[in-house]
């Protein structure tokens, strides 16, 4: 899987010597670590994974015309995707089908372009310590997700989780930058997280109100020293924030973990797949059941509880916790939770965009379970004997099945990581074959990719608005699709066009490690703004007169405009020791006029777009001359555009 190897100038996407030989390191390195998957079909060649009389794997590249889908010089892509960054702790947006990268959204860490975690204003969001030092530096974004309103995005925020320290942030869209930053109380390994698609409370709110959020982790609770070593005491909390002040709700005591979340269409339900009901610690343990769950959280009754009181807390959180367990909800009439039984393992939990099904993909099981909504309804008003019996279908796709896309036409997509395919099925045939119809074939389509899928999404897919038109796949290898880069390759995200019969492969696009989720959006649903109002900072400095120094003992606020190409200050006098803070108005109105600011030995650096204002505190500790230069090229003059910071000694 290492060994050095020569670059061929062009790729086959077919090339089944590479494929086989990918698909048995993946298999292999499991069953090297003493992992005994229970996996059906063959290591050899991951083609021959299809059932008999199913589809083979098509590369689809042999009568593609792909410059139908190029984007030539001047013209606009169609769609906007926006992309968590992994273990970059930021966001991304690209354009969709042209791949060009328009923005990083700085979230979670420290960015020195745009000044995130080095301006007063950012460090506040992300959250700073006693002695003004960040909170953290950095995070770990995996899932991204709209706002919505009735079932469909309404262009005003996104939210994305971090793992890694349990915080949810949310991203304005018409400014496309963080806005609020949370960390959820008692919790470790914050993955899934999806937004109410309608909320069924206040007809008045016609937004989503709340977000989603599971957690990976099971933990002490509270957290503090307390059953260290004792994980039958360890659980998970399923977390409600509110979406406008990002504060948490509510919180539910659950068994077992949670890793993605779904949220119904009707604001009825949210899930979560779970693949540690086992509470194991170590992963033999986690993967020892033959099953584990899906689980199912009754929104109504639980607000309906917390409002009655039922309710405890945890440590020194002022959160109110229900009890979802399942030993505390075993009458379906009142239980605010429903655990329904699905295949080893599982990972990735979608909702279909006419809002009747939830898919779970089996990860260590080759299937895919659909659960039905109305089931789940029915198995709360007591309808329904077992919580296995709103399982509809569970049809074998291949090895390995993780994230699942949905088109307008019936049909899901889901990303098989071991198999390195995107395989297309039927939801229809997947319940009559379920029912025990011979003649129903669920899975209609498969097509390689390269290689190891980890999600896939389609255009609107998430949404009511689901438009049949692309799947892309973001792939965690790429190998020899690039020009290599060192041991650290980019990931692969491979643009698939899904409105025929057969799926087609139309572009890889590179990306920087390494995107989990994205989700695709027609551009007439993004409206961004420009320029800002320069009201909104109170902080403004509006009329280059007005700059000056202000001196109160040992802190200096200076108060300072940019306007091509000159800062509104040439120079001002400061002394060693001194607290400085800097603030500075951008009084350009130009579309696209940033100017830059940054101070040499001071790790001053960031932006200030038209009419906004940002602010810096520092410390003077080094007596000189500090040249204080636009680094954004704005002006003929944007060399010349400095000015002098005197630090006396
Ligand atoms: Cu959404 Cu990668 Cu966090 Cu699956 S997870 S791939
Ligand atoms: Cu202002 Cu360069
Ligand atoms: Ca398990």
């Amino acid at each position: 899987m290492h060994a050095p190897k020569e670059v061929p100038e062009t790729v086959s996407p077919a090339r089944p010597d590479r494929r086989r030989f990918l698909n048995t390191g993946a298999v292999a390195s499991l069953a090297g670590a003493g992992l005994s998957l229970g996996l059906v079909g063959c290591k050899e060649s991951s083609n021959s994974a299809a059932p008999a009389g199913q589809t083979a794997a098509t590369s689809g590249a042999s009568t593609i015309d792909y410059t139908k889908y190029e984007i030539p010089p001047g013209q606009l892509d169609t769609y906007y995707s926006f992309s968590s960054g992994g273990e970059s702790g930021e966001c991304r947006i690209y354009g969709l089908p042209s791949g060009r990268l328009f923005k990083r959204i700085p979230v979670f860490n420290i960015d020195c372009l745009v000044g995130w975690g080095i301006t007063n204003e950012s460090k506040k969001i992300i959250g700073t310590k006693a002695d003004g030092s960040l909170n953290y530096r950095t995070g770990d974004t995996h899932h991204v997700h709209p706002s919505y309103t009735d079932g469909t995005y309404n262009g005003k925020y996104l939210f994305v989780n971090d793992k890694i320290h349990g915080r949810i942030a949310r991203i304005r869209l018409d400014t496309m930058e963080c806005d609020k930053i949370t960390e959820l109380p008692n919790v470790q390994g914050f993955h899934g997280i999806f937004p109410d698609k309608r909320d069924p409370v206040d007809a008045k709110i016609n937004y989503t109100t709340r977000v989603f959020c599971g957690s990976e982790f099971h933990i002490p609770q509270p957290n503090d020293g307390r059953d260290l070593n004792d994980p039958k005491k360890y659980f998970c909390l399923f977390t409600c924030v509110d979406a406008e002040t990002l504060e948490p709700r509510w919180q539910v005591k659950v068994d077992g973990n949670m890793d993605l979340v779904a949220s119904s269409y009707d604001g009825k339900l949210a899930c979560s797949n779970q693949y540690n009901t086992e509470g194991g610690v170590h992963y033999e343990d986690m993967m020892s059941a033959e099953r584990d769950s899906c689980v199912f959280f009754n929104i109504a009754r639980i607000e309906a509880a917390v409002q009655a009181g039922k309710t405890f807390h945890i440590g020194s959180s002022k959160v109110p916790v229900v009890d979802g367990t399942k030993a505390a909800n075993a009458d379906p009439k009142t239980a605010l939770t429903c655990y329904v039984p699905v295949p080893k393992n599982p990972h990735g939990v979608n909702a279909s965009p006419d809002g009747k099904y939830y898919a779970c993909s089996g990860k260590l099981s080759p299937t895919a379970t659909l659960i039905e909504h109305d089931l789940v309804l029915k198995w709360f008003d007591g309808g329904l004997k077992e919580p296995r019996d709103t399982v509809v279908a569970e049809p074998e796709i291949g090895l390995g099945p993780l994230h699942t896309g949905f088109d307008n036409k019936g049909n899901a997509y889901t990303t098989l990581f071991l198999d390195s395919q995107i395989v297309k099925w039927n939801l229809d045939a997947a319940i009559k074959s379920f029912k025990g119809d011979k003649a129903a074939k669920p899975v209609v389509d498969r097509l390689d990719v390269q290689y190891q899928p980890g999600h896939g999404f389609t255009s609107m897919g998430e949404t009511k608005e689901a438009d049949g038109k692309y799947f892309l796949s973001d792939n965690k290898f790429s190998k020899d699709r690039f020009l290599p880069v060192g041991p650290l390759h980019p990931e692969s995200a491979q643009l698939i066009d899904i409105s025929g019969d057969k799926m087609k492969l139309i572009a890889d696009h590179s990306a920087y490690s390494e995107p989990h989720d994205s989700i695709i959006i027609p551009r007439d649903r993004i409206k961004t703004r420009q320029v800002y109002d320069i009201n909104e900072f109170p902080l403004a400095t509006k009329d280059a007169k007005d700059c000056r120094v202000e001196r109160k003992g040992r802190q200096v606020t200076i108060h300072l405009t940019s306007q091509a190409p000159a800062f509104g200050l040439r120079e001002w006098t400061v002394k060693k020791g001194d607290e400085v803070t800097i603030i500075l108005t951008n009084l350009d109105k130009v579309e696209d006029l940033t100017h830059g600011f940054a101070i040499p030995h001071h790790d001053i650096n960031f932006i200030v777009n038209p009419q906004e204002t940002k602010s810096v505190t520092f410390k003077t500790d080094k007596p000189g001359v500090y040249w204080c230069y636009c680094t954004s090229f704005c002006h003929a003059l944007h060399l010349e555009m400095r000015s002098r910071m005197l630090v006396e000694a």
